[in-house]
């Protein structure tokens, strides 16, 4: 396998758009414990892939929060989905960060085991979860950074954001990490 050396700001995209659409080798769905479907980004990528999603999600056995696992991709344009389950907010006394974290730690570790170079991430556990969107795009932006030092044949990993407001978030959160590490 053929390495890339470029740096993680160049292999890094923040966009708005619908993942469904995503022609990546794995896009993140945000699901549920049961795996089973649900509403938001986990309806939307049950509707697109078809029913023989659904089929390979009854044999998984359920995920637990943190945790993620990795089914074909059928009709989407995707060759993989990655399903992770992030933390429901319960007001930041329940280790909903370490989770939030865990989420993308889960999702790095198939893309190694699976050999995958372009991933696409929804905000995970913002919408229905109600996780605070600042908090979670600065944990997401984080942990995707150092995925992609962590593996460097990874050549691109996109956050595809759903709405402006999530949008400008992750534009903020990404400024602001900047900043921070002098990058
Ligand atoms: N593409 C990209 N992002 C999307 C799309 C899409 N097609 N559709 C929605 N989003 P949510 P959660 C955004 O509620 O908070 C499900 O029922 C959405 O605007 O989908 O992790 C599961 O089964 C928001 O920014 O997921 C679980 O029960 C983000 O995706 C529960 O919801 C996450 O919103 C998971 O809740």
């Amino acid at each position: 396998m053929t390495t890339t050396q470029r740096p993680w700001s160049e292999r890094l995209e923040i966009v708005r758009g619908d993942i469904t659409c995503q022609q990546v080798d794995a896009i993140v769905n945000s699901a549920n414990p049961s795996l089973l479907g649900g509403g938001g980004v986990d309806g939307a990528i049950h509707r697109r892939a078809g029913p023989q999603l659904l089929e390979e999600c009854r044999k998984l056995g359920g995920c637990a929060t943190g945790e993620a696992k990795i089914t074909a991709g059928y009709n989407l344009p995707a060759r993989h989905v990655i399903h992770t389950v992030g933390p429901i907010w319960k007001g930041g006394d329940q280790n909903e960060d370490e989770l939030l974290a865990q989420c993308y730690r889960s999702c790095f570790a198939l893309a190694e085991k699976h050999g995958l170079r372009s991933l696409a991430f929804p905000s995970i556990s913002t919408g229905a979860y109600h996780f605070p969107l600042d908090l979670a795009a600065s944990i997401a932006l984080r942990e995707i950074i150092v995925g992609l030092e962590r593996l460097p044949y990874l050549d691109k990993v996109t956050v595809v954001c759903f709405d402006d407001r999530t949008w400008t978030c992750y534009q903020q959160a990404l400024a602001a990490y900047k900043e921070r590490t002098g990058t």
